[in-house]
C-alpha cells in the first residue's frame, strides 16, 4: 500500500512539472532575457540582476521615433532577440529636432509609439530603454516641465515593469553643464521613482555624454542609477578611453547608451582599429552597449542600407558595413550571459 502511495506522489508530481514546462512555453522554448535575469539594480558601479550577477545588456537603439517608426514593432525585435542574441532596446525620442517631442511634433503619436516599444520588449521579455532624446536644446533643463509630464505619465504606466529603463537626456552639451544636468536630475527622477520606485535610470553626461569624469566628481546622490558615456570610434579614441576606465575603476556605474564605429556625425568612414579597442574595453567591463542606429538612412551609422525595407531577416544584401560588424559581434556572443 505504502509502496503505492510512493509511486501515486510520484506520479503526480512528475504530472505538475509537465504542466510547468507547458507554462512556460515547452522545452524547446529558450528563455527570454527577463526570464532569466528579470528586474535590474545597481551596486558596486555596476548592472546587477535579480540574482545579484553582473548583466551587460546589448542591444540596438532606434533612430528618432518620429522619422523611422516602422522599426518599432514586434517582428524586427524578436530577429535582434532570436537571431543577434540581443536583450535591449533603445527608444529614442528627439525632443528638439524637426518633428520632436517639444518641437511640435505630434506628442499622442510620439507616446504611443513608445508605448507600442515598450509593449513588444515586454511581451518578447526584452529590457527597453526610454530616451528623452536631448541633443540641439543641449540643457536639459529647457524642456524640463515637458519631461516631468512625460516621465511622470510614463512611469505611472509601467510602475511594475521591471524591463523599463529611463534615460533622461540623452547628451546634454554647450549649456547643458553637469550644474544643470544635476539641477534637471534632481527634479525628473523622483518623478518617475515616485511610480516607479526600483526603476534603474540612466542620466546623461556633459559633451555629447562624454564627460563622466564630472559626475565621477559630483555623484548624484540616487540610487540605482548609471552614468552614459557616448563614443563614434573614427571621432573618440584614446583619451576618452582612458577617461573612462579611469571612472570605471573608481567605481562609476557607466551605461554605454549609444555607440557607432563611424564618426561623431553619424556618417563617414568606419574606423575598424578602434572600434576594436573599444571593444576590448566594453567587454573587459562588462558594459551594457547600444548600437546607433535602426534604420535605412543615408548614412553609415544606419544599420540597413538605403533601399532596404525589410523589418526583420537581413542578410548580407541589406546590411550597410556597421550592420554587419553589429551582427557579427552580437553573434559572436550568443552563448555569453
Ligand atoms: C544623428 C543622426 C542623423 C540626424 C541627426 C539629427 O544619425 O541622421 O540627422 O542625428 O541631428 C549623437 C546623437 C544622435 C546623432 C548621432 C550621429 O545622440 O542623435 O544622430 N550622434 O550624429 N551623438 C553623437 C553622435
Amino acid at each position: 500500500m505504502k509502496r503505492i502511495a510512493k509511486w501515486f506522489c510520484f506520479a503526480l508530481a512528475l504530472v505538475a512539472l509537465c504542466a510547468c514546462a507547458q507554462a512556460e512555453g515547452g522545452e524547446n522554448t529558450p528563455m527570454t532575457p527577463y526570464e532569466i535575469h528579470g528586474a535590474l539594480h545597481v551596486a558596486d558601479g555596476r548592472l546587477l540582476d535579480q540574482s545579484g550577477a553582473p548583466l551587460q545588456l546589448r542591444g540596438m537603439s532606434t533612430h528618432g521615433l518620429a522619422w523611422f517608426p516602422e522599426y518599432v514593432n514586434e517582428e524586427t525585435f524578436r530577429f535582434l532577440r532570436d537571431e543577434w542574441h540581443m536583450s535591449c532596446v533603445r527608444l529614442a525620442m528627439y525632443t528638439e529636432e524637426y518633428g520632436g517631442y517639444c518641437a511640435g511634433g505630434d506628442q499622442e503619436a510620439l507616446k504611443a509609439l513608445v508605448c507600442k516599444g515598450v509593449d513588444a520588449a515586454a511581451a518578447l521579455g526584452m529590457y527597453v530603454i526610454i530616451d528623452w532624446h536631448i541633443l540641439s536644446d543641449q540643457d536639459p533643463c529647457v524642456h524640463q516641465e515637458e519631461a516631468i509630464r512625460f516621465f511622470d505619465e510614463l512611469a505611472r504606466r509601467y510602475a511594475d515593469s521591471g524591463n523599463v529603463l529611463y534615460e533622461i537626456c540623452n547628451e546634454p552639451n554647450g549649456a547643458g553643464t553637469w550644474e544643470r544636468v544635476s539641477e534637471y536630475a534632481n527634479a525628473i527622477i523622483p518623478v518617475i521613482r515616485a511610480a516607479a520606485p526600483n526603476s534603474v535610470i540612466l542620466v546623461g553626461t556633459p559633451t555629447w555624454s562624454q564627460d563622466v569624469d564630472q559626475a565621477l566628481n559630483k555623484p548624484l546622490a540616487f540610487d540605482n542609477i548609471m552614468y552614459t558615456l557616448h563614443f563614434y570610434a573614427g571621432t573618440h579614441k584614446l583619451p576618452l578611453r582612458l577617461k573612462l576606465e579611469k571612472c570605471l575603476k573608481a567605481g562609476l556605474p557607466v551605461f554605454i547608451s549609444e555607440f557607432g564605429i563611424c564618426d561623431a556625425s553619424g556618417n563617414g568612414a568606419l574606423d575598424y582599429d578602434s572600434a576594436e579597442a573599444w571593444r576590448e574595453l566594453i567587454d573587459a567591463y562588462g558594459l551594457s552597449h547600444m548600437c546607433w542606429n535602426l534604420a535605412h538612412k543615408d548614412e553609415s551609422s544606419s544599420i540597413l542600407k538605403a533601399d532596404c525595407r525589410k523589418l526583420s531577416d537581413w542578410t548580407d544584401d541589406d546590411l550597410n558595413p556597421q550592420g554587419v560588424w553589429m551582427r557579427d559581434w552580437a553573434i559572436s556572443r550568443a552563448n555569453t550571459p
